[in-house]
């Protein structure tokens, strides 16, 4: 509804280039019931999005977890195309966490972008490693991280940029709309659904489902997120329980209890293995293909 829309807080000018980007895609969804806009291609002008983040002097972080044989397999190519790709002409900083720092890649970087390197345990279980990112995150952006950026994304690293992911997507929080579900009947989606869960969606709630290999926001938001899920992840590990697609599912109850501010076509995180799809124009990362029987021991 257009009243509660974020055009209905801005200028009389920007309200016009809004619903001209509004008109752009009328194939697409493109503001969610709660007033928050959906980034379609088309819907945005990146180059205002920049001048605004320049003249915010913004430090925009990347976290990604890169641990046991993902490191040699997916690193090195998402840090050299985050490097063509990723908020070009802004200040980054990108957070590795990985169990072995000197086999990080030292790639050439451009100017005003920095890498940072963590050391994190190797966690025995494939669920583990992907879950205990939250907890990490959670310490990470109370340190060092939090202090020395405002924006941060946190992303897989099975997956490399495509095209330019710019300040476009910036937010107090981001959620990505998932590749394989965006165009599902809700009732449909994977949630978890065992009410004995932290992270279980009763039927009937759920908004879109969202992909954990993408999501940001403001350090604060990022903490209040992090903080939230690892708590969920938790109490279901005290109660024998596992939530069905892990932290994933823990992010998708933590975006229905609070809604994000902006939401990010699959435009943002496609999946090439599903096709060409007319609403699908420019693909910004793109998943590598899965394979499990290579690296889930
Ligand atoms: C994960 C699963 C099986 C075998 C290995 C790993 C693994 C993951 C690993 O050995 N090393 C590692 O660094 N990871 C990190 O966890 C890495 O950053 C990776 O991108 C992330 C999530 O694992 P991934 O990409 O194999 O899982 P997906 O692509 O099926 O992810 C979705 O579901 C996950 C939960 O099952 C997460 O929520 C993830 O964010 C989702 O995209
Ligand atoms: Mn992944």
């Amino acid at each position: 509804p257009m009243g509660t829309c974020p055009l209905a807080k801005m200028s009389l000018r920007d309200n016009f280039t809004g619903l001209l980007h509004l008109w752009a895609r009328p194939d697409v969804l493109t503001c969610t019931s709660w007033g928050a806009p959906i980034l379609w291609d088309g819907t945005f002008d990146p180059d205002v999005a920049q001048q605004e983040a320049i003249q915010q002097n913004l430090t925009i972080g990347l976290t990604v977890f890169a641990v046991g044989r993902y490191l040699e397999k997916y690193l090195a190519r998402f840090l050299e195309t985050a490097e063509q790709h990723f908020m070009v002409g802004q200040r980054v900083v990108y957070y590795v966490f990985t169990e072995r720092p000197a086999a990080v890649p030292r790639l050439p970087l451009g100017p005003s972008r920095q890498l940072r390197v963590e050391r994190v345990q190797r966690e025995r279980r494939w669920q583990d490693v992907s879950m205990e990112r939250m907890r990490t995150l959670h310490a990470a952006l109370g340190g060092r991280l939090g202090r020395e950026a405002h924006f941060v994304f946190c992303m897989d690293v099975d997956q490399h940029f495509s095209g330019a992911f710019g300040p476009e997507s910036l937010a107090e929080s981001v959620a990505q709309l998932h590749a394989w579900h965006y165009h599902w009947p809700q009732w449909l989606l994977p949630y978890e659904r065992d009410a004995r869960s932290a992270a279980a969606l009763a039927p009937g709630e759920g908004d879109f489902y969202y992909h954990a290999a993408l999501f940001g926001g403001s350090v604060e938001a990022l903490r209040e997120l992090t903080a939230h899920c690892a708590q969920g992840q938790q109490r279901d590990r005290t109660r024998g329980l596992e939530a069905r697609w892990h932290d994933e599912s823990h992010l998708n109850k933590y975006f229905w209890l609070y809604k994000p501010a902006k939401v990010l076509s699959p435009e943002f995180c496609w999946s090439p293995e599903i096709g060409p799809r007319a609403e699908i124009r420019h693909p910004r990362l793109l998943w590598a293909p899965k394979e499990y029987a290579l690296v889930r021991d």
